[in-house]
Parts: C-alpha cells; structure tokens; sequence
C-alpha cells in the first residue's frame, strides 16, 4: 500500500469536536513517551505530522489525520483517519489532568461510531506493567476492537523484546480466551511498518464491504 498523503486536520478535547465520522479511523494510545506520535509519522513516512517530544505528556488532545492510500499507482484512492491521543500513566500529572484525560479518552472511545481499531502501544523494553493491562481489560469489557503494538523494539536485543512480548500474552492468556493480534515496531529502524498497514488496509476493505451490505 501507497500513502498518497496525510495532513493534520484538527485537535479535539472532546469527542463531539471530533470530524464528521465518515472515514474509518484507527487510533493509537498507550503511555505517555511509548512512541505513539512517533509510529504515526514512521507509518505515514512523514518527518513532522504528529509531534514528538523525549518530554512525556506531550500530546494533549485528540489529533485527526486524514490519510489518502491507495493499492497500487493507478489503483483508486481511499480515505481514512489515524488519530493521536495523549498518553496514560504520566506519573507527574495532576489528579485533575488525569480526571480529564480519562473523561476525554472514554467518551472518545465509547463513543466514536467510526472507530474500527484502537492499537495500544507497549514499549517493548518492559516486562507487563499493571497500567497497560488495566488498559487493555478496560478496551475489552468496553468491547472496543484492539491490536497491541510493541514499540522501540530497537532498543533492546531481539531476545529481550520476544521474551517481554511473549509475558505480556502469557498474562493476557490467563484470563482470555481469545488474543489480539499484536506487532512489533520500531520508529527508529522503520520496521513493521508493512504489518502495521496491511492491517488497515484489510480493515478498510471490510468497512466498505459492509457499508455496500
Ligand atoms: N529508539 C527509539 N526511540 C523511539 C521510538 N519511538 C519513539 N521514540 C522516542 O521516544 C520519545 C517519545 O516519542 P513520542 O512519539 O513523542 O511518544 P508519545 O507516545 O507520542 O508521547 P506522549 O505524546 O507524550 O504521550 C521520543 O524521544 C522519540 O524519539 C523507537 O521506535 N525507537
Ligand atoms: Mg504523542
């Protein structure tokens, strides 16, 4: 798949500002600094779309991406939404910021009728950690459609990064039947970058098949 282009479209503190959901979206969340910004300029192979910073905390609100892709040169164009949303677990955050975050993030993803996946995002140099899991058995009961992804995994040697995967589905598989699928990135190598969008291209093409009934 070809990005044709991607441009910034609006920030938003609620759901109700959010664009017209008429494109399907994809949204990337995990904990502040995990490399959220980062993976959305790597997947969209531009240098500056979202903004970055080695400071957690640094995306606030709710950032809308229009992507046009298309399969091949001449292959026809489709429009879709990659959203930026500020972190969790910011631990120097005040009890108010959190109470906002959380009323934002929740209303956000309950409610937002054209989400088709959210993609959590793990940093691959850890074992599981009790926030993420918290997280993710949140999306679950809420019966959000996710997908994990293990970022920075330049960081650490391959075998680290497995075996921090492989725990992290262990503990999942403790109480789930069924897992997600995950990846495995890195912004820094540009890898998995190819994964990352077959899977929404695959997504996209169910949503039009089921919006042609
Ligand atoms: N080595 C390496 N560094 C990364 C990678 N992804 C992100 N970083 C770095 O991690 C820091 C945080 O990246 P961001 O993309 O801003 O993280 P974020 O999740 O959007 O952070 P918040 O918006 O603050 O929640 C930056 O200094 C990035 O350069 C990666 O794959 N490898
Ligand atoms: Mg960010």
């Amino acid at each position: 798949m070809q990005i044709k282009s991607a441009r910034y479209v609006i920030s938003s503190a609620l759901v109700t500002q959010c664009p017209k959901p008429d494109k399907p979206e994809y949204a990337f969340i995990g904990r502040s600094n995990v490399g959220k910004s980062s993976l959305i300029n790597m997947v969209t192979q531009q240098k500056n779309l979202a903004k970055t910073s080695g400071t957690p905390g640094k995306t606030q609100l709710i950032n809308h991406f229009e992507i046009e892709s298309s399969t091949s040169d001449r292959g026809p164009k489709e429009k879709w939404f990659l959203v930026d949303l500020p972190g969790y677990g910011y631990a120097k955050r005040s009890i108010s910021d959190r109470n906002r975050w959380e009323q934002m993030i929740d209303g956000y993803l309950r409610k937002r009728e054209n989400l088709v996946q959210v993609f959590v995002l793990i940093d691959s140099r850890h074992t599981p950690q009790k926030n993420d899991l918290e997280f993710v058995n949140q999306l679950d009961k809420w019966g959000v459609p996710f997908s994990l992804v293990f970022t920075k995994s330049d960081k650490e040697k391959p075998a680290v990064v497995e075996r921090n995967v492989k725990a992290f589905m262990d503990k999942l598989r403790e109480t789930w039947q069924f897992l997600p699928r995950y990846f495995v990135t890195s912004a820094e190598k540009k890898s998995g970058r190819e994964e990352v969008l077959q899977f929404i291209l695959d997504w996209n093409k169910e949503v039009l098949a089921k919006q042609k009934g």
